[in-house]
């Protein structure tokens, strides 16, 4: 049988009602990439679960799947969100196929080109919001206590149902759990998917590093930042609404979860991209925090299986790499002139 999408392969694993009436991009099913420098490098078998290859680009089309198959199946019309962006451009693309309104709050001129392209691609209606993704997720969630707009922000529990999905795919793939699992966390939806994902499977539980970008690193700092910032923007968040549950999963595997600065986490992004992965700056995170702690020597990943998580495509966010490069070189149209601008063959 080909692939039918995430409910249909691993749907006797999640805790979904009834009703629930599948809703499919045939998201997931994503490759977990082997890292042959970086392998080398550290003295491991490194792998990259690149997220970024699911429908809209990021690892949001998990939990929408579910979300949206839910929310469908109970009858809701509308459907609305807060969104550094990723989730915008998934639970349009969701809706759209439903049939359902999607309504999207972003934080205004905060949210990447890719992302905000495709929420309105897809037909969202987007807001942006004078405030932060935490002033936007408030909102969210007052109107979906007063109205009957379905939240499909990962508060909703249906979305940590879907997303335990790459838990499980590793474990197939690799036979077991990893060693370690290195991911972004920005309003720790994913981190704790991952955690109960794992257990549930049974197939081992790795530890879990979990890494926050340090101008948006309230579960490091041990409270809320008001002003979040970081040019990770996926990951600008400053009051996780998992929190608690990525702190327990850090505890709970030996892990733990750390800070990274935007320069460790543009590295990382070129040393994934120079062998051949390209991920939005907040999808490397996890690699960043995994270079950061080797180079402390807080992490000996020799002999290690190790999972990076790569939750967004590069694609997403193309303007952090053009404003930093300069602007290709042109022209004119004849051979000397190619010859004498490459120097040389
Ligand atoms: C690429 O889209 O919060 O810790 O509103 O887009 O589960 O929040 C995105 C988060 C990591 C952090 N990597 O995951 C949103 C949003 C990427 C992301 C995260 C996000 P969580």
């Amino acid at each position: 049988m080909t692939y039918q999408g995430l409910i249909q392969r691993y749907g006797q694993y999640l805790d979904l009602p009834a009703h629930t009436k599948n809703i499919s991009l045939l998201e997931g099913n994503t490759p977990l990439i082997p890292m042959p420098r970086l392998s080398k490098e550290f003295g491991c078998e490194l792998f990259v679960k690149f997220e970024g290859l699911n429908p809209t680009g990021s690892f949001k089309d998990r939990g929408m799947t579910a979300a949206i198959s839910e929310a469908v199946g109970r009858g809701a019309k509308t459907v609305i969100c807060a969104s550094t962006g990723n989730t915008a451009a998934s639970a349009a693309a969701y809706a759209a196929r439903a049939g359902l309104r999607a309504i999207v709050l972003i934080p205004e001129g905060k949210v990447a080109a890719g992302k905000l392209a495709g929420a309105i691609a897809y037909g969202a209606e987007v807001i942006q919001i004078q405030g932060s993704f935490d002033d936007a997720l408030t909102l969210v969630v007052e109107i979906t206590q007063k109205t009957p707009i379905a939240l499909v922000n990962s508060i909703n529990p249906y979305r940590i149902e879907g997303q335990k999905t790459a838990a499980f795919e590793i474990c197939d793939v690799l036979g077991e759990a990893p060693d370690w699992l290195c991911l972004p966390v920005g309003n720790a939806g994913n981190i704790t998917s991952y955690w109960a994902g794992f257990k549930q499977y049974q197939k081992g539980l790795p530890q879990v590093l979990g890494v926050q970008a340090a101008g948006a690193a309230p579960l490091v700092l041990g409270h809320p930042v008001e002003k979040p910032e970081t040019i990770a923007t996926a990951i600008r968040i400053g009051k996780p609404a998992r929190g608690e549950q990525a702190l327990e999963a850090a505890q709970e595997s030996n892990g733990r979860i750390i800070a990274v600065s935007d320069e460790e986490i543009l590295s990382a992004q070129r040393i994934l991209a120079s062998e051949g992965v390209w991920v939005e700056p907040a999808s490397a995170a996890g690699l960043a925090g995994l270079i950061a702690e080797s180079a402390k020597g807080a992490f000996d990943a020799r002999g290690k299986k190790i999972v990076v998580v790569c939750t967004g495509h590069g694609l997403k966010d193309p303007s952090i790499i053009t404003d930093a490069f300069q602007f290709p070189k042109i022209i004119p149209m004849n051979y000397d002139a190619l010859l004498d601008v490459i120097g040389g063959a």
